[in-house]
């Protein structure tokens, strides 16, 4: 059988830190490599600088490693993508198409990527968004992500590469924070509320959003990765449901550990966003395809949330 070798672009942001300890813990250090486009580290050491719009430099590694996995997540989220939308495109979609040549050129046996609900726009159903809604996306992310799925379908039609792709809705953890994202406020929210600030939320308190708790979306991720090829009839993206909630109910939550939390509302920009975006979603073919189910409810996540948060506080507070 031949060895491992998994490659993760973007292995710095809010999801890559948790899937690259995830796969380490799953496959061992020496298995994964991670790369992100400017120098950072974790707890695992420092993170490759690798530019994924660059083919040769992208090339390179996958030959020369024998990269047998790819999870390309970078990319540029909802609301930055707005400020500069060619860039957007440049990174989030060029990147991609580099990553399925190298899968195709060097035979990497199975490639991963994150779609995103942002990929439905306002002609979709919003309750119980299905898999097969029309895709008419509002933001330059949407569009990447919505196009990025029809490639990965190309290149698996076309040249039988193994692609498999998730449509995240918002993703909450306690590793880092997002960065750029219109879901990012219900990460925020809980920094805020273990140092006993009050938060300015940029989303009206009645906006019901699609989520899902970190450890769920990597249970999520890995279980697709791990599927038998003949599972997975889905080769644009898989809908997958975490929980929906509301501003109000995360602040209702919060507040049975903090019952002075103080909340305001200040809708901005990423308002419109998430009026364009499912409220909930239909996952039901990757409940039928390969058993997915989640398993966090909000107060489950409030609850490891806030602990996890404090633990790293104190751990700061003693270094
Ligand atoms: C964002 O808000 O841009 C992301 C997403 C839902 O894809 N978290």
């Amino acid at each position: 059988m031949q060895k491992e070798k998994i490659l993760i672009t973007g292995s710095g942001g809010q999801l890559g830190t948790a899937l690259r300890k995830a796969l380490i813990d799953k496959y061992g250090k020496d298995v994964v490599i991670a790369t992100d486009l400017v120098p950072k580290s974790d707890e695992f050491g420092n993170i490759d600088v690798l530019d994924a719009t660059d083919q040769k430099g992208l090339d390179k590694i996958v030959e020369e490693q024998n990269v047998t996995q790819i999870y390309h997540l970078a990319a540029i989220l909802s609301a930055n993508g707005e400020a500069n939308p060619v860039r957007t495109w440049d990174i989030n979609l060029k990147s991609w198409l580099n990553v399925l040549e190298a899968a195709r050129k060097y035979n990497v046996g199975r490639v991963f990527f994150p779609s995103s609900i942002a990929v439905f726009g306002t002609t979709a159903n919003k309750v119980g968004t299905s898999q097969t809604e029309y895709l008419d996306p509002l933001t330059v992310y949407g569009i990447s992500k919505a196009s990025g799925e029809q490639w990965g379908n190309y290149y698996f039609s076309k040249y039988g590469v193994d692609v498999r792709s998730l449509r995240y809705p918002g993703v909450i953890g306690h590793e880092s924070l997002p960065g750029g994202g219109t879901t990012d406020y219900a990460v925020e929210i809980y920094h805020k509320a273990i140092n006993n600030e009050a938060y300015t939320c940029y989303l009206s308190e009645s906006t019901s959003l699609p989520m899902i708790f970190m450890p769920d979306a990597i249970r999520a991720t890995l279980e697709l990765m791990d599927a038998p090829k003949e599972k997975i009839k889905t080769r644009t993206s898989y809908n997958i449901n975490g929980l929906s909630f509301t501003p109000k109910e995360i602040v209702d939550s919060i507040r049975k550990w903090y019952p002075n939390f103080s909340i305001q509302y200040s809708p901005d920009f990423r308002q419109e966003i998430a009026e364009s975006w499912p409220s909930s979603i239909n996952d039901s073919q990757a409940q039928q395809d390969w058993n997915w189910s989640a398993h966090y409810q909000l107060d489950d996540i409030s609850n490891e949330m806030i602990t996890e948060l404090l633990k790293k506080q104190d751990l700061l507070r003693q270094a």
